[in-house]
């Protein structure tokens, strides 16, 4: 482990352009910093995104319907009411490493929600995901316009996928990678799994990222579209991952392969300049 460390830390000290600016992870805690507790910020001030630290989401409030859609962010702790109007929490109760505020994305009528790095393209190390409450008790349990993930029998291979695009500042595409937030397809049932805790996403691969798109996609669909409701929580955009066990259920972490040496440099840099 010793010699990678040491040869990343030369590259970037001989990198010095890499080094005069830390970038900083969208952790939600500045913009949570004045959420009163238990509540959330959906865009109904109209302003139409919100930046938390290198990153703004877009956001698209009416004012008519009182509804939203893009990106919201919450520190709301129930995960235990089960239906839409617990539509803001996120199954875990709280932000990644115990924080308390985090970022919940719903995809409506406009398409995926989109965040993009206000200080243009740049490496991108990944961030954590994971279901909101409302998500993981309609796939648990079915309601009355979505099917009990498996089905009565506990066999149906149900999937919800979330797609993460990214693009650079011209729009083209540096990567794409698919995270299943809940996958009934193993043949093995006690394989099955509706994800509950944070999980961290590996993008290092991406490279230089300008903006990332986040597209859910689900087994269960109707003559209106998807059943599942549409929704993920995110925290710790373009972070570090916390050691691996310590609340992920993901081995990504892991310094291994072409794409550890980019979150291996992205982790060095967050740690030299934090
Ligand atoms: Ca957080
Ligand atoms: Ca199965």
């Amino acid at each position: 482990m010793k010699k990678p460390m040491i040869l990343a830390l030369a590259f970037l000290l001989a990198t010095p352009a890499l080094a005069l600016r830390a970038p900083q992870p969208a952790d939600f805690e500045d913009v949570g910093a004045v959420l009163s507790p238990e509540t959330f910020w959906n865009g109904a001030d109209g302003s139409g995104s919100y930046t938390s630290g290198d990153w703004n989401f877009a956001n698209i409030y009416n004012a008519t319907w009182g509804s939203w859609e893009g990106f919201a962010y919450s520190n709301v702790t129930d995960t235990t009411t089960k239906d839409y109007s617990n539509q803001y929490a996120a199954i875990t109760g709280g932000g990644v490493r115990g924080s308390a505020t985090y970022g919940v994305a719903y995809q409506g009528m406009a398409g995926p929600p989109v965040a993009t790095n206000t200080t243009g393209a740049a490496p991108i190390s990944g961030l954590y995901v994971t279901n909101t409450a409302y998500a993981y008790w309609t796939m648990k349990e079915g309601n009355a316009f979505a099917k009990k993930f498996g089905g009565a029998d506990g066999t149906d291979p149900d999937w919800f996928l979330l797609t993460i695009t990214g693009r650079d500042a011209q729009g083209a595409v540096t990567g794409t990678t698919e995270v299943y937030l809940a996958d009934f397809r193993f043949s093995d049932n006690t394989k099955d799994y509706i994800l509950d805790k944070w999980k961290w996403v590996d993008l290092a691969a991406f490279g230089s990222t300008a903006t990332l798109e986040f597209s859910l996609s689900s087994s269960d669909n109707g003559d209106w579209g998807m059943n599942t409701p549409a929704y993920f929580a995110l925290d710790s955009l373009n972070g570090v991952p916390l050691e691996v066990g310590a609340d992920s259920d993901d081995s990504s972490g892991c310094f291994v392969g072409a794409a550890g040496q980019g979150s291996l440099l992205t982790t060095l840099l967050n740690r030299l300049f934090d």
